[in-house]
């Protein structure tokens, strides 16, 4: 039985890193994620479920527990003393914690608490999904630099699901490894080791409901999904719970393809890049899968503002290419199209 804070330790080792500080650093994340875990459990009680009665910076009504989850997560780093700044789905503003404490913090963190929280009531997984970064003030005030890296600087890219069990799954670029909670011990137990994604997965995701509003290389791989090729697998089979973690979870257990594209509505689609996209996309790559908007790869986008938005491809290499090489060929003038929404 190997735990969580054991492994990290093992890997910093291994790495030639082990300061403490990282290993500290993913152990808070371990901490809050148990308190969040214990109250999405509860979430059928009253005192956790419903509406906070504000919006968030996308104009999303907050839930009761997007906002606890975001202050524990904010606690947690806060008293870790590693982490000099947040981004988070439900601050407008970047958090930046007391100079005077964090002045050797070498780590910032983009993080989405609570992702899927529209299916809390319903009893299905939600995730809170984190990407950290090195700091690259060091000793110096938080500038944008700090919080404005392409995914290619990423040190780490995680997630924890609130499912059947309870999840942490990361990596630091070194392999993708998941850890099961275990609420009898309290500790997140090594389950699951080196975890690789199919490259031809079966399983397709996406919202269907928006077909008429797709750009037509989507349209066209939905189609291409659809058809009758028995050597192929095809037609593939549907999945979708709408909660991105539980969708990728599944697709990276079984192999399969997620997509949230850009649409005529929404040219850069619903999901942010910092602390949705690109923590996934971390993932999938260090499990042998790949993340692009369609057009280019995840990590190499360079971020504007910290709530920027992203059309997703995720999951199995070649279902991820196959509908690249359609939106490349159908809809190639959709990525001038959604870029200049997203900067306006
Ligand atoms: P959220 O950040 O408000 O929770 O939204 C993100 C979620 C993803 O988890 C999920 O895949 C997607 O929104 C579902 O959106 P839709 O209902 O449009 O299919």
């Amino acid at each position: 039985m190997k735990t969580l804070v054991e492994f990290i330790w093992e890997q910093q080792e291994k790495m030639g890193k082990a300061t403490g500080e990282f290993s500290r650093l993913l152990n808070d994340i371990g901490i809050a994620a148990k308190i969040v875990n214990r109250d999405v459990n509860r979430a059928g009680l009253a005192e956790v479920l419903g509406y906070e009665g504000t919006t968030n910076v996308q104009g999303e009504s907050q839930k009761k527990l997007d906002v606890i989850a975001n202050n524990e997560f904010i606690k947690a780093l806060r008293n870790g003393k590693q982490c000099a700044a947040i981004v988070s789905e439900e601050n407008d503003e970047v958090v930046v914690f007391d100079e005077k404490i964090t002045e050797n913090a070498k780590y910032i963190v983009a993080i989405d608490p609570l992702d899927g929280s529209s299916n809390i009531e319903v009893n299905v997984p939600i995730g809170t999904i984190f990407a950290v970064y090195k700091r690259k003030s060091l000793g110096k005030t938080i500038t944008t630099e700090d919080v404005l890296q392409a995914g290619t600087e990423l040190v780490c890219g995680g997630y924890i699901i609130y499912g059947s069990s309870t999840m942490l799954v990361y990596t630091t670029g070194d392999g993708v490894n998941g850890f099961t909670y275990d609420p009898t011990c309290g500790l997140f137990i090594l389950s699951h080791e080196n975890m690789k994604i199919k490259d031809d997965g079966n399983i397709y995701s996406i919202n269907e409901a928006n077909y008429i509003y797709f750009p037509e290389g989507v349209k066209r791989y939905i189609k291409h999904c659809q058809e009758d090729d028995p050597e192929t697998r095809r037609p593939y089979t549907t999945r979708y719970i709408g909660s991105l973690i539980s969708d990728f979870h599944r697709n990276l257990l079984r192999g399969g393809i997620y997509i949230y594209p850009g649409t005529k509505k929404n040219p850069a689609g619903k999901l942010r890049l910092l602390y949705e996209c690109v923590p996934v996309a971390f993932i999938a790559e260090q499990a042998g899968a790949k993340a692009s908007d369609g057009y280019r790869r995840i990590l190499d986008i360079q971020p504007e503002h910290i709530h920027q938005r992203s059309p997703l491809f995720i999951g199995s290499k070649s279902m991820v290419e196959e509908a690249e090489r359609m939106m490349s060929e159908f809809s190639p003038e959709f990525l001038d199209e959604y870029q200049r929404a997203e900067k306006s």
